[in-house]
């Protein structure tokens, strides 16, 4: 499917979530004949009642918690405010990918309240039964999300998770050593004279990578075809001589340093990495690159009294002047419109947070790989061992 028609798609999945959610229902069969009608039976005799029924047990919030995240993806000042406000203790955990988080959860982990995947990696969750309906009853906060993030295509209405920050992968560079990259070919094609060859990382991720392969070639990036997942191995393993390793936890901050001169990775990490560096800049490429939407979610496996902690401090991420916070200390896009009045207009108006619409018709959403997953991680075993 081409990146247009694609983003189409989802507009078009949007939409009709959104059109459905305001019909009330999904929609159901014709009744082709009506349901039988119950043989009339003897009325049992009814016990008199005797005491009124129990209430069920009222479920306190836990006291400490944790959230399983990716890095440096939260002002930890929200957990003090948070701790202050409800008495909550929230305790970091990290994973760099979303292959990590899924695997951690499918081995039995527990002990997390809170887990952060992006849009794809919901879809799979969802479907293995990782992921806890959501009580909306305690996120009252919901309201404040933008229209588009309450039926997003792989979740509508929010019912196991809530987009907590959304972004774009292209490539970020230190711009007063390195011309702005305009295709993905400084990466796939980089000479060994080229200033970046060596000083270059590309992310420690399956599918993100693969993405970045297939997209040069100009083929879908959800691509099940095994040919042409083939010739995207052997694409990043030919680029390999000249990267200087994978790496998702510190790309950005090797770029501001000076000691890598690009990476590929993701927007909001290489303009933070501004604040050390003012000439470290970031591009989505011609050939266009990856949108996603991160998700902060409750696994099946919290208990009820982590579960009621988690949807608390959801709710309070929701809140508009939290919200901003969130996107400000991260410079990712928020997906909460009441956020947006506290947000200056330097942020809001930033293209390379909020993408122009020729960007975003550039750029494509990792979907589930079905059964194509394990040729995914195969191939990138391939490429990493080779
Ligand atoms: N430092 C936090 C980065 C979070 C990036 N998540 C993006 C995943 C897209 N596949």
């Amino acid at each position: 499917m081409s990146n247009r028609k694609s983003m189409l798609l989802l507009l078009v999945l949007a939409l009709s979530a959104l059109i459905l959610a305001a019909c009330g229902a999904t929609p159901q069969p014709e009744p082709t004949q009506p349901p039988a009608k119950p043989e009339p039976t003897q009325v049992p005799a009814q016990p008199e009642p005797t005491e009124a029924p129990a209430e069920p047990a009222k479920v306190e919030p836990a006291k400490e918690i944790v959230l399983f995240n990716w890095s440096e993806y939260i002002d930890p000042e929200i957990y003090t405010q948070f701790e202050e406000a409800t008495g909550i203790k929230v305790l970091e955990d990290n994973f760099s990918s979303n292959e990590e988080l899924l695997a951690k959860l499918q081995g039995g982990a527990t002990g997390y309240a809170l887990i952060v995947p992006s849009d794809y990696t919901v879809s799979i969750m969802m479907e293995e039964g990782l992921l806890a309906k959501l009580d909306h009853d305690n996120i009252p906060n919901l309201k404040n999300l933008k229209e588009e993030f309450k039926s997003v295509p792989y979740d509508p209405g929010n019912v196991y998770c809530v987009p907590y920050q959304w972004g774009t992968t292209g490539i970020g560079y230190e711009s007063s050593q390195v011309d702005e990259p305009a295709s993905w070919a400084v990466i796939f094609e980089a000479k060994p004279d080229d200033p970046w060859y060596g000083r270059m990382t590309m992310l420690d991720d399956a599918r993100e990578s693969f993405a970045a392969a297939l997209v040069y070639l100009g083929y879908d990036i959800n691509t099940t075809d095994e040919a042409q997942l083939q010739e995207a191995k052997d694409l990043l393993i030919k680029a390999k001589p000249g990267l200087a390793g994978y790496d998702s936890d510190t790309f950005e901050d090797l770029v501001a340093s000076g000691e890598n001169l690009l990476a590929h990775g993701w927007n909001g990490d290489f303009l933070v990495a501004q604040e050390d560096n003012e000439n470290v800049a970031y591009v989505v490429p011609q050939e266009g690159g990856v949108v996603w939407v991160d998700n902060i979610c409750v696994p099946s496996s919290a208990t009820p009294e982590e579960k009621l902690a988690g949807e608390m401090f959801i709710n309070y991420l929701l809140e508009a002047e939290v919200g901003a916070q969130l996107s400000e200390y991260n410079w990712y896009a928020s997906p909460n419109a009441a956020a947006e009045e506290f947000l200056d207009e330097e942020f809001l108006s930033d293209p390379a947070v909020y993408p122009p619409p020729e960007v975003l018709e550039k750029l494509q959403y990792i979907e589930p790989a079905g059964e194509a997953e394990s040729l995914y991680q195969r191939l990138w075993d391939e490429v990493k061992s080779s």
